[in-house]
């Protein structure tokens, strides 16, 4: 396989938008509404936000998909902790027409209610919203590629963190790999359903376009390469994202999708394509690291101590489970090590508190 076998463009896309009614196939109900609706004063034009690519933004109004203004990284009116947070793919906004361009111009952002976050790659205590408005997720992953430790555990604690709920997909399940399978399904907590496609031969995608929220946004996240496009092809049923090849040498994608775009399937029903993420840090924990390791946190219930690290106590039920080879040990390691990160991340937030803290104090 070579380069040569990227198809689909943006037009194709565009083009799924030329309908009767963008906005309902955009996914706008009376939830929507609602929380719009203290935004759209004075004349103002609901719009979900589509695409963004290279700071560029493209809006679904009423009257199909067009290029927009976001106002990127400067939304207003946002009531809470997010308030710098430029806008995501997905976010509902308020926009007005810009007169002298032409063109729309997001001014407000709806609250949301589930979103996938993950800690900004370039400053650490800040959140980076990858989707905005959806109500699951598909973690996708490749079963020709190293599964690297806590990358599912991760974007499964990332979507309970959102409220989103995580399904886990494995691709190229045509390859025929049985042991990558097993240690995929290893990492995944009891309780997320996981299915394997392969769009080789179409197996799966039944099963999974089932799972899908109906009249609900699903996104997709997982690396480059892992085949994210190629399932919203599979399931709108036509060519209408680009797909890349792998490098033969080991497997790792090229960074094919450059922007989080939202593909309409009908009746409300979206995807929410994004570009390959490496990176997946934690921003917060606020109950979803337990969501995400149900087995550890039941397990550590009946450890001997109630404050038990499960790494070398006496009476650990944690330890107990995997030597008798009920938990896998990888569970275990990723949980402490997840835990660890959440751990640090406070204790820096703490810090930087208590130093502003200590700024403000009145000189005596
Ligand atoms: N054999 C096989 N190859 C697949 C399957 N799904 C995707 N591929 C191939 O995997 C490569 C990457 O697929 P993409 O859909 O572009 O992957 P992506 O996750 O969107 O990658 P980025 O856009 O770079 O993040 C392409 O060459 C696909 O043809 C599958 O089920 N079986
Ligand atoms: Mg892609
Ligand atoms: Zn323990």
């Amino acid at each position: 396989m070579s380069d040569t076998d990227a198809v689909g463009d943006d037009e194709a896309v565009a083009d799924l938008w030329d309908l009767p009614d963008p906005l309902a196939a955009a996914g706008w109900d009376d939830a929507v509404a609602e929380s719009l609706e203290p935004y759209l004063t004075k004349g103002r034009i609901p719009a979900r936000v589509a695409r963004i690519e290279y700071g560029g933004i493209h809006l679904v109004t009423a009257d199909g998909r067009r290029p927009g203004v976001g106002r990127l990284g400067r939304t207003s009116q946002l009531d809470d902790d997010r308030s710098d947070t430029p806008l995501a793919v997905g976010d509902w906004v308020a926009t007005e027409r810009d007169k002298s361009k032409d063109r729309l111009l997001a001014v407000a952002v709806a609250p949301r209610h589930q979103w996938l976050g993950r800690r900004d790659p370039s400053r650490e205590l800040l959140e980076q919203v990858l989707a905005s408005w959806c109500e699951a997720v598909l973690v996708v992953h490749a079963l020709d590629r190293p599964l690297r430790p806590s990358r599912i555990e991760r974007s499964i604690v990332i979507a309970h963190e959102g409220d989103v709920q995580p399904i886990v997909v494995a691709t190229k399940a045509d390859l025929d790999l049985p042991d990558a399978w097993q240690a995929l399904q290893d990492e995944i907590p009891p309780g997320t359903p996981v299915v394997a496609v392969s769009k080789r031969d179409g197996r799966g995608f039944d099963e999974l376009e089932a799972l899908l929220p109906r009249g609900g946004t699903t996104a997709l996240i997982g690396e480059s390469g892992a085949g994210k496009s190629s399932i919203v092809n599979a399931l709108v049923g036509r060519e209408v994202l680009a797909t890349g090849a792998v490098r033969s040498t080991d497997a790792k994608g090229r960074h094919t999708t450059t922007a989080r775009e939202l593909v309409p399937l009908g009746g409300g029903t979206c995807l929410l394509d994004t570009p390959g993420t490496r990176e997946l840090g934690l921003v917060r924990d606020t109950g979803g690291l337990d969501l995400a390791f149900v087995d550890v946190v039941e397990l550590g219930a009946q450890c001997r101590f109630a404050d038990c690290r499960h790494n070398k106590e006496d009476g650990c039920a944690v330890l107990a489970a995997v030597a008798a080879g009920t938990l896998p040990e990888a569970r275990r390691r990723s949980y402490l090590e997840l835990r660890a990160e959440i751990e640090d991340l406070d204790q820096k937030r703490e810090d930087r508190e208590r130093r502003l803290g200590e700024g403000k104090r009145p000189r005596a």
